[in-house]
């Protein structure tokens, strides 16, 4: 697969580089260590992404390629720059958000890089992808580390390293592989430092945020002995903290550090006045069959869902169908 992607990429010399919207330090990783391998080889390499580059990945790009894609400013006649439209770490075409208008005018190339299990990928003249995987990021490694011996340009493995990082958890997740270690390794002897990735991706946190976990987590409500906890944030709490729906973001993480716990859950008022929740497995129960329940959907371990209806009533309808789904998975 990887021997056609390099000749897909010889054949062309324009080529424009995006990610999913909403992009993350996989896909960002990816694009601009394959940026740095494009340019050293001679050829016109850019990346768009869109809405921005978010805050903590911006050390990944001490170059500045990375543009905000702006539809009717600097990027009005995008689709006619590339001869070559590659989407890095997603396999639709509507995941591009805003840049997808774009991509279906261009005349170029179109073509996936993507590591995500899915159905065959439609919209593209060719698909590079490999469910194996475990980052889009392990991907260039492989095409980029057999082609330039002994040291890697600095920018290059930070941004490789970055990827493996985001995308298995810093380690943490079952697609940690020995070969993702062995990656890692080669990228640490290259320069890359641990801890300071680490803390450039992760240490972010604002003190509104923090509050906000101490808030809710005061809330901290253990169901069926346990194997089921949640917590729940409301409009007003938010305005309580100075925080705002950003903050929410891995909430869900700190009811399932729990011992025992099976299902973790975060329930909170969305901008728009719904009811939402967030449900994580630990590993036995499906949780996307509850949120199927509701209208919502993801993964058989994390899934969600948004209803019009009381963030109360909501609670009550969750947890019961969380009790009926424990009974079934868990003998
Ligand atoms: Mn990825």
């Amino acid at each position: 697969m990887l021997d056609r992607f390099a000749t897909f990429l010889d054949r062309h010399d324009r080529i424009l580089l995006t990610t999913h919207e909403n992009p993350d330090g996989d896909g960002v990783g990816a694009s601009i260590a394959l940026t740095a391998h494009l340019k050293a080889g001679g050829k016109d390499a850019r990346i768009v992404v869109t809405p921005a580059l978010p805050e903590n990945l911006q050390f990944l790009d001490p170059m500045g390629w990375i543009e905000p894609f702006e539809p009717t400013g600097a990027h009005q006649d995008l689709a006619s720059w590339p001869d070559a439209w590659l989407l890095i770490d997603a396999s639709e075409p509507h995941r591009m958000g805003a840049l997808f208008a774009a991509f279906e005018r261009t005349k170029a190339d179109r073509a996936c890089l993507d590591h995500h299990l899915k159905d065959a990928p439609k919209g593209f003249d060719e698909e590079f992808t490999d469910p194996t995987a475990s980052a889009s990021t392990e991907l260039v490694y492989d095409l980029v580390r057999p082609r330039i011996g002994g040291e890697l340009p600095p920018v290059m493995a930070q941004a490789l390293y970055a990827g493996l990082v985001s995308d298995t958890g810093n380690f943490r997740h079952s697609n940690s592989t020995p070969k993702i270690h062995i990656a890692a390794a080669d990228l640490i002897a290259q320069g890359v430092h641990p801890a300071r990735t680490f803390n450039a991706l992760y240490q972010t946190a604002t003190p509104s945020k923090l509050k906000l976990f101490g808030r809710a987590m005061g809330g901290l409500q253990l169901k069926d002995d346990g194997r089921f906890a949640y917590v729940s944030v409301t409009k007003a709490d938010l305005a309580a903290c100075g925080a705002s729906h950003e903050d929410l973001d891995e909430l869900v993480e700190e009811p399932r550090k729990l011992k025992g716990v099976e299902v973790a859950a975060l329930f909170s008022e969305t901008e728009d006045g719904r009811a939402k929740v967030s449900l994580r497995s630990r590993e036995r129960v499906d949780v996307n069959a509850v949120c199927r329940r509701f209208g919502g959907g993801g993964h058989r371990l994390a899934s969600g869902a948004k209803v019009s209806q009381p963030l109360e009533a909501f609670i009550a309808e969750v947890e019961a169908a969380v009790m009926d789904q424990i009974r079934l998975d868990i003998v």
